[in-house]
């Protein structure tokens, strides 16, 4: 009798607890799935330190993998980081939750200007945080482009790596394209004088599958990681890649002190600029977590320590302040005016042209 009231009454207690709480309900976990050298070593230690919250984490290169896991579903993660024109279509195939803002009590650090064109992809910023930008540019080994190509090597210009002749030269000291086939493409539209976002697949068959073919032969390898130690270590000495890997690259390659010198540039004829978002899974377990990180992420000390660490811009306002000057007045980190008003952006390209670059970039890739 005496046993089955206190059931009868623990029963009711934790009917309660459960509504009153859910937060309490969740474990403190997060699964975190990030792309690969795109946070500082601190980072999710400092976070750990002071919620409590483990945070698993996996990484990743590549937007086309983050995707397929994606509409697959059941990732088991509960904070991913689509770049915003992923995301965009992303959003249209329900792969999110929307955000409680809320619970994001630093939400108002981010740049307004920035959220404005960010509500583009996400109406409203309903599912989406912007977390750090960069551009697609090239990165060099200073020494051995010019004495591959000589002291006129165009090193302001997409001819370095886009006319034949000159990638056939720098083929011998190792040429890296990111396996970025949306990048890729928009970088080679764009140098042909044809719109980065063309809808039109003629333009992916046509010239620019005919571009990168003719470079094809010249080009060491594709992958989305791997080129900055390559870069780094002096086994290769050009890459199509992002800003703040190649900049990390320089950095690495100066702290070794074995006389590699690494720049990054962004080419005259312009370049995409990009912005990655932090979103939750629709089905994510931790969503509270997760909305933990993303407002731990917003604040200014610890995204400028970020972006001190990866060499990549972020969107938080105050958090300018506090980004290292070097960072800070670096041009391939923020771009001058006259270099941004080159910069373009992705559109999202209707689901017909996705699939024929899908199909050209694997011709590009085997050659065939
Ligand atoms: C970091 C890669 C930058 C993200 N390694 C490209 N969107």
């Amino acid at each position: 009798m005496v046993k089955t009231t206190a059931f009868r009454v623990s029963m009711v207690a934790a009917g309660l607890g459960l509504a009153l709480s859910a937060r309490a309900a969740e474990p403190p976990q997060l699964n975190f799935y990030n792309w690969s050298d795109y946070i500082a070593e601190d980072t999710l230690a400092g976070f750990t330190r002071e919620t409590g919250i483990e945070v698993t984490y996996d990484v990743f290169d590549s937007n086309e993998v983050l995707e397929a896991k994606l509409l697959a579903g059941n990732t088991g993660f509960d904070l991913v980081v689509p770049t915003s024109d992923f995301m965009a279509r992303q959003i249209q195939a329900g792969a999110f939750m929307p955000l409680d803002k809320a619970k994001l009590g630093n939400y108002g650090n981010l740049d307004p200007k920035i959220m404005a064109v960010l509500a583009d992809k996400d109406p409203g910023n309903t599912y989406g945080v912007p977390y750090l930008w960069g551009t697609t540019g090239i990165g060099y080994n200073v020494d051995k482009v010019r004495e591959v190509l000589g002291e006129d090597a165009p090193l302001d210009s997409w001819d370095l790596v886009m006319k034949p002749e000159n990638l056939a030269k720098l083929g011998q000291c190792g040429v890296a394209f990111l396996d970025a086939p949306t990048e890729i493409f928009a970088a080679a539209l764009n140098y042909r004088g044809l719109d980065p976002n063309s809808t039109r697949a003629a333009d992916y068959q046509g010239p620019a599958t005919e571009l990168m073919m003719s470079l094809r032969p010249h080009i060491t390898y594709f992958h989305s990681s791997k080129y900055i130690n390559d870069l780094a270590n002096g086994d290769i000495c050009v890459a199509v890649g992002w800003s703040g890997d190649i900049l990390q690259a320089r950095d690495r390659a100066a702290e070794a002190e074995q006389g590699v010198k690494i720049a990054y540039r962004i080419p005259k004829e312009g370049a995409l600029m990009w912005v990655d978002m932090l979103t939750i899974p629709k089905d994510a377990r931790h969503p509270d977590n997760a909305h933990r990180l993303i407002d731990y992420l917003l604040r200014p000390e610890v995204i400028a320590g970020v972006s001190n660490y990866v060499a990549y811009a972020n969107a938080n306002t105050p958090a300018r302040a506090l980004v290292d000057e070097d960072i800070r007045n670096d041009p391939g980190i923020y771009p001058s005016e006259e270099a941004a008003e080159k910069l373009y952006t992705a559109k999202v390209l209707p689901q017909k042209v996705n699939r024929v670059i899908t199909r050209a970039w694997t011709r590009v890739k085997t050659g065939k």
